[in-house]
């Protein structure tokens, strides 16, 4: 069977990852592109729009994120955020060309009452036709349920690493947990977008095994991000060594060649490359990213940019032709 035509595997063992880690970069990269060309539009990239919604002050020890408490990052505590703040950020994102906004807040878990008040933000995305994701922590299955009702598109809760490696990066809460949210949201089929982080002084080992177990999961995470650590001073992983970029590169390939039908986003840490290796991660399948200047908290590329790279590369934002009136400024 050629890889184009692989069903979608669920039992892959570290040994046939790591194989595929160590092939030459060139075969590596021709394997994920024929893969991707296969399954996706090689041409098109989606674009979707982050909104911090409730910042900063957060419970959990995450050793990389800038929004825990226990980290004097300056971050300012913030409420969340007034429903007109969503809606004009929502809409300027629409303006822009995202089609899914995405909506984080830094709790380790809702409260009800909180849920209540995101679902209202859902609604308002949806009105502005746009898809929805939300990323806020642990959810129990009544509130996914209620998440589902609300008509949410996406829910993002990542992974981060192996289960080995996250102790050293997270005490506060276990893999199980984040298995346990996962599950959850598939229990009441919610598209799920779930990644981690490269970049956080991990092993090739923990790439490998971080990977086998998005494609193990009963099903394959609809989005998979892979963010490169952003380094924030004062975090425990800042200061961390940098990875070799054809790393990062390798770490997209092998993931569109195990999830081949899984949108992979190039999301956090594209500040820190350059158009060569951002045009590399789309060569190796990578087809999503962050739009707009900032991620939650710190610095994504600026528009122009972003508009500059697509043009060169003759990438389509969203797989759509850009037309008079605007809509899809990325194409
Ligand atoms: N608090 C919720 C949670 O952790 O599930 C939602 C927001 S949290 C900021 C979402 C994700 O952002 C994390 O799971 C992590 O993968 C990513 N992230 C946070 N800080 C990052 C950093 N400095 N560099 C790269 N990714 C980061
Ligand atoms: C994901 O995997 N990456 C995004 C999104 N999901 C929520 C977040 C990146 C955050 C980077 C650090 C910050 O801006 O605070
Ligand atoms: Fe909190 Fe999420 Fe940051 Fe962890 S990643 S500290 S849970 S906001």
């Amino acid at each position: 069977m050629t890889d184009a035509v692989q069903s979608i595997r669920h039992d892959w063992t570290l040994d046939q990852i790591k194989t595929l880690f160590e092939q030459p970069f060139n075969d590596l990269l021709f394997r994920a592109q024929t893969m991707h060309r296969a399954n996706f539009d090689p041409n098109a990239v989606q674009i979707s729009t982050l909104l911090s919604i409730k910042t900063g002050a957060c419970p959990e020890d995450c050793a990389y994120c800038p929004q825990s408490a226990k980290y004097d990052t300056g971050l300012e505590r913030e409420r969340l955020l007034p429903l007109d703040d969503v809606r004009s950020a929502a809409m300027n994102a629409k303006q822009n060309g995202a089609t899914r906004f995405c909506m984080g807040a830094a709790w380790r878990n809702p409260t009800d009452k909180n849920l209540e008040k995101v679902i209202e933000m859902i609604s308002l995305v949806k009105d502005l036709g746009m898809e929805t994701c939300v990323t806020l922590g642990m959810l129990t299955r009544e509130q996914t349920r209620k998440l589902k009702l609300a008509g949410l598109d996406y829910y993002n809760h990542n992974l981060d690493t192996s289960p080995e490696y996250y102790q050293e990066i997270i005490t506060t809460r276990t893999y199980q947990d984040r298995l346990d949210t996962l599950e959850n949201l598939r229990a009441e089929d919610i598209n799920v977008c779930c990644g981690g982080i490269i970049g956080m002084g991990e092993t090739d080992k923990d790439r490998a095994a971080l990977l086998q177990q998005l494609a193990n999961l009963p099903e394959h995470p609809q989005s998979v991000p892979i963010n490169l650590l952003v380094q924030v001073e004062n975090t425990p992983l800042y200061g961390t060594d940098e990875l070799d970029p054809i790393d990062f590169v390798r770490t997209i390939a092998v993931a569109r060649i195990m999830m081949p039908a899984s949108v992979v986003r190039l999301s956090a840490g594209r500040t820190a490359m350059s158009e060569e290796l951002q045009a590399l991660c789309f060569l190796a399948g990578a087809n999503s990213i962050f739009y707009g200047d900032t991620l939650l908290t710190t610095p994504n590329p600026d528009e122009n940019l972003d508009q500059d790279l697509f043009h060169k590369l003759g990438i389509v934002a969203n797989g759509e032709q850009q037309t008079e009136s605007g809509g899809n400024a990325a194409a």
